[in-house]
């Protein structure tokens, strides 16, 4: 299961593309993951929504996290669900849900990550690695730092987010991340396959 490249959609930041079309070009541009993220849609269109990413990630084998929502991702068959750290509990995620079934966990310390761990999270976020404009309550960024610290301590694999783009993605893979995870770098560019193409082949250059 490869998290290297992790595309989160966005349609506020997309230029006019919904979801599944920003979905469907990330795919066809190579991406390893896709999350649907969006804190505004109803349960109703959010899981047609997820439905028709479902349909486009499954046939290329692609995983698909769902943020915040386990029951959109239950109904939809989604590979899994992200939370933060004021979503509901990890363990109360897993009373519901089947095996296999992916919980990543943004965190923003250590003690977060070692936590995360604990409870049986199956990879976690480093979030925000660097300052980023796409998300209100981001915060300031945390560094490489904290990367190389995460990765040493715990076994799950890490992933970096916020302000990550194709320039400075092999430093956060350098401190130990076994993948990105991105919004703006690839959903607000021009050509969202191509953007995908460029950023997965530059992942490859130092990712052989
Ligand atoms: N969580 C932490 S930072 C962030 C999210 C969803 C936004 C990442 O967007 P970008 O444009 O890749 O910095
Ligand atoms: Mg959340």
């Amino acid at each position: 299961m490869s998290y290297e490249l992790y595309v989160v959609t966005d349609e506020k930041l997309s230029r006019g593309l919904s979801h599944a079309t920003i979905a469907e070009q990330a795919v066809a541009g190579g991406a390893d993951v896709i999350q649907l993220r969006d804190k505004e849609l109803q349960g109703r269109d959010l899981f047609k929504t997820a439905c028709l990413i479902r349909a486009v990630t499954k046939r290329s084998g692609v995983l698909f996290i769902i943020n915040d929502r386990v029951d959109i991702a239950l109904a939809s068959g989604a590979d899994g669900v992200h939370i933060g750290q004021q979503d509901i509990p990890l363990s109360a995620i897993r009373t519901l849900t089947p095996h296999p079934f992916i919980i990543g966990v943004s965190v923003s310390s250590l003690q977060e990550a070692i936590t995360a761990e604990k409870e049986g999270a199956d990879y976690i976020a480093v979030s925000p690695v660097f300052s980023t404009c796409s998300k209100d309550d981001a915060g300031p960024g945390l560094g490489l730092r904290l990367i190389r610290q995460i990765s040493d301590t715990v076994s799950i694999p890490v992933i970096g987010i916020g302000g990550i783009h194709i320039e400075n993605a092999g430093d956060v893979f350098n401190a130990g991340a076994v993948g990105v995870a991105v919004i703006s770098a690839i959903v607000s560019q021009d050509d969202i396959v191509r953007a995908t193409q460029k950023f997965k082949s530059r992942i490859r250059e130092f990712r052989p």
